[in-house]
């Protein structure tokens, strides 16, 4: 998995899943542990004939959208609150296992093709998205070990240039990711203008740690949400966005897209119920948001907002989109589901300028690259996330680089799962300082 760096830059043109040659599964196993959050989930083992091998383990949301794979979970009440995978550890060693051995794979996508297929159903709900993407994920590693490529480079699509991403490190958590009485999910800390990857890293950790003591000196409780950003008991969204800028501030930083830039995922299905938005003791309507959102925009440098509206907010999106999209990135998650279909039809109807990207949210890695695609294609930027459930493996860390996205979220720059992310990035960026960081141009 270590790229030197005198490696050759020919590996970047070949396709994603490049067809080198066919190859062969001889093994595919899988076991339940535990995600973050202490919630059952699958790690997968995939072996070559060639011998090289890879593992993966699946992420699992908590606000999620509702035309995500479908997570294939026991439901047996006596057992995890019925959160098992054994269901779908018994998709990946029968039906899966009976099939990747069965031949040979020209590359990834025929593979995960073949999976979407023996599921058969459009939401992957047979066998279970969990099941799918373990799979695709330990087959792309074990075809990058195999080929002696870094897994960055392997996913790599031939138009795409890699480049380190910026890193949007989530401080304060609310929503379903903590039990405090925030609305909004995560406020996120972006340092766009940091020179390096590296430079990037170290303002993330230097604002967390003065975020905690501004926290403490107001009062409040430095407890962590899911993502390890800290979960104060502020109700208001403009309290926690001055307390930001003071940490930015107070550490040295210039607030700003130049310095270091505030994201929201506001994740607002959440707070969405007949028709209003209940925000902070307020019920709004679609027009008020977004005037919030023009107003925070104003006083506070906010740069992206994801799901600053409902999914099934249509036109309330489009509204969102005409009002601010020259101004600010509006990222769709909820609405968009890493679904290429999806993404191309939202794009469409001017839904949005951004897609937030999640593996297990679509189930594949071929679809990932494609949904990816899509909106390169379209002049959409694209953020490549984590999940509120993680575990420490470290895809998407690989993922972001080698499709040049440039954004990545996987959390505080704190908690083992959130950090194995960040530092997989210092490792990349370490072994390859030919690599840009920052947004594409
Ligand atoms: C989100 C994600 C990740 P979850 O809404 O963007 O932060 O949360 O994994 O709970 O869906
Ligand atoms: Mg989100």
């Amino acid at each position: 998995m270590t790229a030197s760096k005198t490696t050759p830059r020919r590996d970047l043109r070949d396709p994603p899943g490049g067809a080198v040659s066919p190859f062969h599964i001889t093994g595919l196993d899988a076991e339940q542990i535990l995600d973050s959050r202490g919630r059952p989930t699958l790690a997968v083992t995939l072996t070559l004939a060639a011998g090289a091998s890879g593992w993966a383990a699946v992420p699992s949301g908590a606000s999620t959208g509702t035309r995500e794979a479908v997570e294939l979970r026991d439901g047996e009440a006596g057992r995890y609150d019925g959160g098992g995978v054994t269901r779908a550890i018994a998709s990946v060693t029968g039906p899966l296992a009976e099939l990747a051995t069965a031949r040979p794979w020209p590359d990834l996508a025929a593979l995960d093709e073949a999976m979407i297929e023996l599921d058969g159903t459009s939401s992957k709900a047979r066998l279970g998205g969990n099941a799918l993407v373990g799979v695709s994920m330990a087959a792309a590693r074990a075809l990058a070990a195999e080929r002696g490529r870094p897994l960055w480079a392997f996913l790599a699509p031939p138009e795409a240039a890699p480049r380190l991403p910026v890193p949007h490190f989530n401080v304060v958590n609310g929503g379903a990711h903590a039990p405090n009485e925030l609305d909004f999910q995560e406020f996120m800390i972006a340092p766009i203008g940091a020179p390096s990857m590296a430079e990037a890293v170290r303002a993330g950790a230097e604002i967390y740690a003065r975020l905690r003591r501004r926290l403490a000196a107001d009062g409040q409780p430095t407890g962590l949400g899911d993502e390890g950003g800290f979960a104060p008991g502020y109700t208001h969204p403009r309290q926690v966005l001055t307390a930001l800028v003071a940490a930015i501030t107070d550490a040295g930083y210039t607030p700003g897209r130049d310095g270091v830039a505030i994201a929201l995922d506001p994740a607002a299905s959440q707070f969405h119920h007949d028709g209003r938005y209940h925000l902070a003791g307020q019920a709004l309507s679609s027009t008020e948001m977004i005037e919030l959102y023009a107003q925070l925009a104003t006083e506070f440098p906010i740069w992206s907002i994801e799901d600053g509206l409902a999914e099934d907010d249509t036109d309330g999106w489009r509204q969102l989109t005409q009002r601010l999209g020259e101004r600010l990135q509006l990222v769709g998650d909820d609405n968009f589901v890493t679904n290429p279909a999806i993404i191309e039809h939202a794009i469409a109807a001017g839904i949005g300028n951004a897609a937030l990207i999640k593996v297990n949210q679509v189930g594949t890695v071929t679809e990932t690259l494609q949904a990816m695609q899509v909106c390169r294609k379209h002049g959409y930027a694209q953020m490549v996330s984590h999940r509120s459930g993680e575990t420490v493996d470290d895809f998407i860390a690989d993922l972001v680089v080698g499709t040049g996205c440039g954004q990545i979220k996987s959390g505080a720059p704190a908690r083992g799962e959130r950090v194995a992310k960040y530092n997989r990035l210092t490792h990349i960026a370490a072994r390859r300082p030919d690599l840009p960081y920052g947004l594409p141009n």
